[in-house]
């Protein structure tokens, strides 16, 4: 897969699949038969990515959340984004404050009656806050349908996991009398196969439940501080996950060990050619969905600003219209064409 200087650690780019850690790779996916059953299963429309493109929503969306275009749901004011009539609801920033939210929406859906799964993720730094305690607390005396995944890449800005926490993330679910799971994070299709089974429980009426994914972040929080995160950890931190890029170990397992992408039966050298081929298919056209994304949201940056005056609307309620706190469609936003 092409790899770009800009934004992937430099282990990524020199990415070379190690014949231990691809082994280890294998072997996870091995490790609890219900998991490799579903494994089993996956077919090539499980290469699609990202929770919000999971759900439908279009790739230029979010750019254009990212450059605080009117056309988008925030309408400028953030780069948290979602689409609530597709299920993904744009997170709040304040850390952990998702846990309660999400509380309320499983029970919604377990007084209506409705088989539906919550799942929302936070870092190990936000499994830290008054928010995520009393959230999850609640959540587990509910018994509501929702998974909680705790996606613990050891560092929260700028401290390491060690600094902040005591107990073992993996064990955390248990002060809440709660049920879960671990999965290896740099791994999809362990994560796929755990959530999927959490999700499968929590419609027989078994949430909630706690994931915790052990991962490693190979750069900054940002930008801003890529050289104090190379700084926090060691070279041989970086080494090791490097190693285990989730992208660069899934493309080699792919077309080294996985079943061949067409689903026909084939000997292992028309297979890895088959896969490499498919890989190479859905990259092209990935790159292509993205660069027209990034035209689109271009666009709108250059002709789609929000006016000033509306970063107070829809934030108060307005007198005589009860009920108003809730964003309006972005055509009525005001949006300000410049050109
Ligand atoms: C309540 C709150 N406190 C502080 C911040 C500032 N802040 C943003 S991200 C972050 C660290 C997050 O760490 P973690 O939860 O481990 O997530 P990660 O970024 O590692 O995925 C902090 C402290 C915030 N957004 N909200
Ligand atoms: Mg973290």
């Amino acid at each position: 897969m092409k790899r770009y200087a800009a934004y992937d650690p430099p282990e990524y780019v020199a990415f070379k699949p190690d014949p231990e850690v691809m082994a280890e790779y294998r072997e996870t996916l091995r490790r609890d038969p219900r998991r490799a059953r579903l494994i089993e299963k996956l077919d090539r429309e499980a290469l699609n990515a990202g929770a919000c493109c999971e759900m439908g929503m279009p790739v230029a969306q979010m750019l254009k959340a990212y450059l605080g275009t009117a056309d988008q749901i925030t309408r400028g004011r953030d780069l948290h984004t979602g689409d609530p009539s597709l299920g993904v609801l744009p997170p709040t920033s304040l850390m952990g404050s998702f846990v309660p939210v999400f509380t309320g929406i499983g029970l919604a859906f377990k007084q209506r009656r409705e088989k539906r799964v919550g799942l929302t993720w936070l870092g190990d730094g936000a499994s830290r806050t008054s928010a995520f305690h009393e959230g999850i607390n609640f959540a587990a005396v509910l018994g509501v349908p929702v998974i909680f995944v705790v996606q613990n890449n050891q560092v929260a800005l700028g401290t390491a996991v060690e600094k902040h926490s005591r107990g073992p993330m993996d064990e955390l679910r248990h002060v809440y009398g709660m049920d879960g799971a671990s999965c290896e994070g740099n791994n999809v299709l362990d994560v796929y196969a755990a959530t999927s089974l959490l999700a499968e429980r929590c419609r027989k009426g078994k949430g909630p439940f706690l994931l915790t994914a052990r991962t490693f972040r190979m750069g900054g929080h940002a930008t801003h501080d890529e050289a104090e995160a190379r700084a926090l950890f060691t070279n041989e931190q970086f080494r090791y996950w490097g190693l285990r890029d989730p992208i660069g170990t899934y493309e080699a397992y792919l077309k080294e060990d996985a079943p061949a992408l067409d689903g026909r039966k084939r000997a292992a050298g028309a297979r890895r050619a088959v896969n490499t081929r498919i890989l190479e298919e859905t990259e092209a056209r990935v790159i292509a969905e993205v660069e027209a994304a990034e035209a689109e949201a271009l666009a709108s940056r250059r002709s789609l600003m929000p006016e000033p005056e509306d970063a107070v609307r829809g934030v108060y309620a307005e007198p005589g219209t009860p009920g108003t706190l809730v964003t309006r469609p972005a055509r009525a936003a005001g949006a300000r064409r410049v050109s």
